[in-house]
């Protein structure tokens, strides 16, 4: 197979000239070209089987221990002007960048195949997709691509006809942290990868694409990128409600996008749409629509059991690929709060000791096509998307962010999202438990100066009357102690229901400075074992704490310098006052 593209036949010699390959594999996106591909990897070790009468087409693979999560410092947007990559990008110059990166590309694919991935983002058929192709060395990387994406024949016949795509190019390199750099060219829709083989790093598609140059196009062309999942949300009248919810990495989106409804609410329904990446268009008649461009799941392993998702514990059974979890003696996954088995081999493939930590990476991974999950939308293969009611932003924040508040209205909703805080999480490579400011969940993923990012997100209240409303969400408020004061997963299904309620105009709230909060007894908590006070500690604000955090923001914003839109900052000026006035 080749293509009757000749910009991509072009690029596809030109990136073989460079790194030197044994030979070119051009993807069609089978299953006998992914059976091909995990065959050839068993026998190489890059993967390794998993017990096949539990966990039937099932594989483990390992990474190298230097290399387990996304490299936000070695990661960096290349604009021709330093100014349009803002403060919240390491930023190189182009020539420079593309001379150093492809300096490592050089003969980096001496003695291994190249394989040519071409990819859908969003439904075949959908004028909201874009496609791209992905050049890797790594055929781990490509069975990954064929769970996650719409990979292969389809998608290139779609880019042939089309004639532009991303070019993603990727080479694990030597996995060398130091010859390490994940670059992006949004002036020219390319990627350059190298020297890790994991994840966000490494599967294109996701992050690279779909977040940094997706959202650089979709302020071009008037649309939004977003580090959101989607969810619909049933009621026992048959009526679905689709909510768009930013949080920042392994902070719960999945299983927020696969919540499974208490036994107090068995009457309600959970449809899946995505739980990593929204793209959303405003149609004809101004309602914000939403599609997932992704059709699998990069999900966090640790602490998924029978209880806190028993849809994601039952998805991940069969035709799934886990990258650094533990393994029993009876060779099946294992992770530390999956409550069944013990582990006898941790991560890196030792046999297991307590003392060298936890069996499981806390950033290890399940790959699985969404197909595998059984709350999955039908409508996620809708080229028009969803109509997404409500627009969710959150964080984790043991402290001050109540259990969820409704902003005001559209731009007092983006103060409130470029104001999320939480604490860092092991899907970045860095110190855990750090509260910092992560903008609409994109600090990572943002492809341009958050300045310009939020005033395309103001921009959109021009343009319809009919927008979402804007709520924040924290499901991680602790104690003294230490211990939540919520119990969270299908429990949150209680939260969505005010949200709901809140859109339908049919219930009241309290207004208080930061934004309208539930009052008393709004939030259903039947069956619930928790305490008034509880409920009271979780919808109500520290007025001094508030100041502070309004203060921290106001500064936050100012290192935006001139390029922040005045609209914000008097945003916060306002909540700053009214505060002062309460
Ligand atoms: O970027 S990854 O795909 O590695 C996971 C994440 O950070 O959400
Ligand atoms: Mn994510």
């Amino acid at each position: 197979m080749t293509t009757t593209l000749d910009s991509l036949q072009q690029w596809v010699n030109e990136v073989a000239e460079l790194t030197d390959p044994a030979a070119i594999h051009w993807c069609d996106g089978s299953d006998a070209e992914y059976q091909d591909l995990v065959k050839q990897m068993l026998a190489d070790g890059t993967l390794s089987a998993l017990n096949d009468e539990n966990y039937p087409n099932c594989y483990l693979h390992l990474s190298d221990p230097n290399d387990v999560a996304r490299v936000e410092h070695l990661t960096f947007v290349c604009t021709s002007d330093e100014d349009d990559a803002g403060p919240n990008n390491n930023w190189m110059a182009p020539a420079e960048a593309h001379e150093k990166v492809d300096a490592l590309f050089e003969g980096a694919m001496q003695g291994r195949t190249m394989y040519v991935i071409p990819y859908c983002m969003g439904p075949i058929d959908s004028p909201f997709s874009r496609c791209g192709v992905e050049i890797s060395d790594s055929p781990y990387v490509v069975v990954n691509m064929k769970l996650m994406t719409r990979m292969g024949t389809a998608a290139l016949a779609r880019i042939e006809g089309e004639g532009d795509f991303v070019k993603g190019l990727h080479s694990t390199g030597d996995l060398s942290p130091d010859r390490r750099m994940i670059m992006h060219f949004p002036e020219e829709l390319s990627i350059k990868s190298i020297g890790s083989g994991y994840g966000g790093n490494a599967l294109l598609g996701k992050k690279c694409h779909a977040l940094r140059i997706a959202s650089y196009q979709a302020r071009q062309e008037g649309w939004l990128a977003e580090h959101m999942l989607i969810v619909g949300i049933e009621n026992p009248e048959g009526e679905t409600h689709y909510i768009a919810c930013a949080l920042p990495s392994a902070c719960g989106k999945t299983n927020l996008a696969m919540l499974i409804p208490p036994d107090s609410h068995a009457d309600w329904k959970i449809w899946t749409l995505g739980d990593d990446i929204a793209w959303l268009h405003l149609d004809d008649e101004g309602q914000l629509r939403a599609i997932n461009p992704e059709s699998g799941y990069f999900g966090v392993v640790p602490g998924t059991n029978s209880k806190t998702n028993k849809n994601a514990f039952d998805m991940i059974k069969h035709d799934a690929i886990y990258t650094n979890v533990g393994r029993t003696s009876n060779n099946e996954p294992w992770w530390e709060d999956k409550k069944v088995g013990e582990p006898a081999f941790d991560w890196q493939g030792r046999d297991y000791d307590a003392s060298n930590g936890p069996a499981a990476h806390p950033n290890s991974r399940f790959t699985v096509a969404a197909s595998n999950n059984p709350s999955y939308s039908s409508l996620a293969e809708a080229p028009e998307g969803v109509p997404i009611s409500a627009i969710v932003f959150g964080g984790r924040r043991k402290e001050l962010a109540p259990l969820v508040y409704q902003s005001k209205d559209w731009k007092h909703g983006v103060l409130v999202g470029a104001g999320v805080a939480s604490e860092t999480t092991a899907a970045n490579v860095g110190e855990v438990g750090v509260v910092r400011r992560d903008p609409m969940a994109m600090k990572p993923f943002c492809g341009y100066n958050f300045a310009d990012y939020w005033a395309h997100w103001l921009s959109f209240d021009e343009r319809s009357d009919k927008l979402p409303k804007i709520f924040h969400i924290n499901w991680f408020r602790q104690d003294k102690e230490g211990k939540f004061l919520w119990p969270g997963f299908g429990e949150n299904l209680r939260v969505l229901r005010w949200i709901i309620e809140r859109c339908e105009g049919r219930v009241d709230a309290i207004e208080t400075a930061i934004g309208y909060l539930p009052k008393s007894g709004d939030i259903d908590t039947t069956q619930l074992d928790i305490s008034d006070e509880t409920m009271q500690a979780l919808t109500s604000i520290d007025k001094a704490q508030w100041l502070e955090e309004m203060d921290a923001i106001g500064e936050y914003l100012d290192s935006y310098g001139d390029r922040l839109p005045a609209a914000l900052k008097a945003e916060q000026q306002k909540v700053v006052d009214q505060l002062n006035q309460a």
